[in-house]
């Protein structure tokens, strides 16, 4: 089949525009990749990249070098758009779309009649409509699928991303995808063009059940992982070590109950279960729940530190990790550093941070004035706490004999 898009704008070079921008790069496509961050733009144009992904460097590189990928500030004219922004929520747990809208308004004056517009945002169901009637009120002399159906000159469609941060390069190609198209023909132009990359099952639907089933999949996620906090604080109680109870429940042919942690991170599932909530709250009893179980872990953590420094002099803290999940840099979200920022808070003690994949205290708990960045083995000599926080695959490499005589609070089993 003869490939339609010769040109592709990927606007939002952040996690996934990047790695989707550079896919379609690697397939020989002439990717122009936009974001507003002049300094993601330029580390992208010379070959290099502003995130951490395993092998994305790789790709970008070749892809950039080849002079099918580049980068800019202000959208061009293209065959097909993919919208990839951030999609968070406000202070109430109400989505926050500004972004979209942004993207929107600016790919608006280059488009043309035949184009493909994709939103992948995680976004709350009727987003992409939205989409489409901003696109619509900006570009009066173009018609779109909620004006004219299948004859409408823009198609659109909604195709979310479901890859996992660190797997990102490898789960871009080998994970079916959905593809809701606001009419099937807007489905069958976004299949024509992840097909360039997607080696797995494009499996077409409407706009609105692929939004719905983006953020079913995260709270699905969100409410085992809830299951599994909410074990680890009623095994605390009753003295019974919950790694150990996971086990062997899960030795059960259907049963599979995930790990718990000192609570739910990233911009994903820690988020997008709030856009089931806010639209439907009287009928989202469970999923709302969860939320407030994960969002509580971080808290019972603190709890039990603090619980700790009240039976030692002069408390010094080792935390071991900040990131929202093992192996990335991301910072996102995490209830480590939400856990972090709360004992600084407390001023209970010193706080000795690790975390290898960063080079400097955040900014947000720079101010407190009583956190060290440090590396494991100088907080774990220097503490009398240790509160592991993040599973680094380095940290499995700590010699545990440094740990004698150390208050420890694992929140993450991997000590045990
Ligand atoms: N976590 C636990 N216990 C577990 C598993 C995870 O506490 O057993 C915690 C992690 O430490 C982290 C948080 O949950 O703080 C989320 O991590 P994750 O690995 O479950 O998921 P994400 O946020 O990295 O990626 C998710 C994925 N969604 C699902 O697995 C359903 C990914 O496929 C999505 O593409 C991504 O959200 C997204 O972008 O929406």
């Amino acid at each position: 089949m003869k490939n339609e898009f010769r040109c592709v704008s990927v606007i939002g070079l952040g996690y996934i525009g990047l790695p989707t921008a550079a896919m379609l790069a690697s397939r020989k496509i002439k990717v122009v990749g936009v974001d507003v961050n002049q300094l993601a733009v330029d580390t992208i144009n010379r070959g290099e990249i502003h995130i951490v992904e395993p092998e994305l460097d790789i790709v970008v590189q070749a892809a950039v070098t080849q002079g099918y990928l580049r980068a800019t500030t202000r959208p061009e004219p293209a065959d097909a758009f993919l919208i990839a922004v951030p999609t968070p929520f406000k202070g109430d747990h109400e989505p926050d779309l500004s972004y979209v809208e942004a993207a929107a308004k600016s790919i608006a004056p280059v488009l043309k009649r035949g184009d493909l517009v994709i939103l992948e945002s995680t976004s709350p169901v009727g987003t992409t409509e939205q989409m489409a009637v901003w696109l619509a009120q900006a570009r009066a002399d173009l018609s779109f699928p909620h004006q004219r159906g299948e004859q409408a000159d823009i198609s659109v469609a909604y195709c979310p991303e479901r890859v996992l941060p660190g797997r990102v390069v490898h789960e871009l190609v080998s994970n079916d995808r959905v593809i809701g198209g606001m009419t099937a023909r807007c489905s069958r132009r976004a299949t024509e063009l992840y097909k360039n990359f997607v080696e797995a099952e494009c499996i077409p639907t409407t706009a609105r059940t692929a939004e719905m089933c983006k953020l079913t999949e995260n709270s699905f996620r969100d409410l085992n992982i809830a299951f599994a906090n909410e074990l680890s604080i009623i095994c605390d109680k009753l003295g019974i070590n919950v790694w150990e109870l996971i086990k062997l429940a899960n030795h059960h042919p259907r049963v599979n109950i995930l790990q718990p942690g000192p609570g739910v991170g990233g911009h994903c599932i820690a988020v997008d279960p709030w856009f089931i909530v806010s639209k439907t709250p009287d009928a989202a009893r469970l999923i709302h729940t969860a939320r407030q179980v994960n969002d509580g872990k971080p808290h019972y953590v603190v709890d039990q530190v603090v619980a700790a420094a009240a039976s030692v002099d002069a408390p010094v803290i080792a935390c071991l990790g900040l990131s929202f999940k093992p192996d990335i840099d991301d910072l996102r979200e995490s209830p480590a550093m939400e856990v972090v920022h709360l004992l600084a808070a407390r001023k209970i003690g010193r706080i000795l941070a690790v975390e290898p994949h960063i080079a400097e205290v955040p900014a947000s708990l720079a101010g407190f004035g009583n956190i060290e960045l440090t590396s494991p083995e100088d907080a774990i000599r220097r503490a009398n706490i240790v509160v592991m926080l993040v599973s680094h695959r380095s940290f499995y490499e700590i010699d545990r004999t440094m740990l004698q005589d150390k208050q420890l609070i694992d929140t993450r089993g991997v000590w045990q």
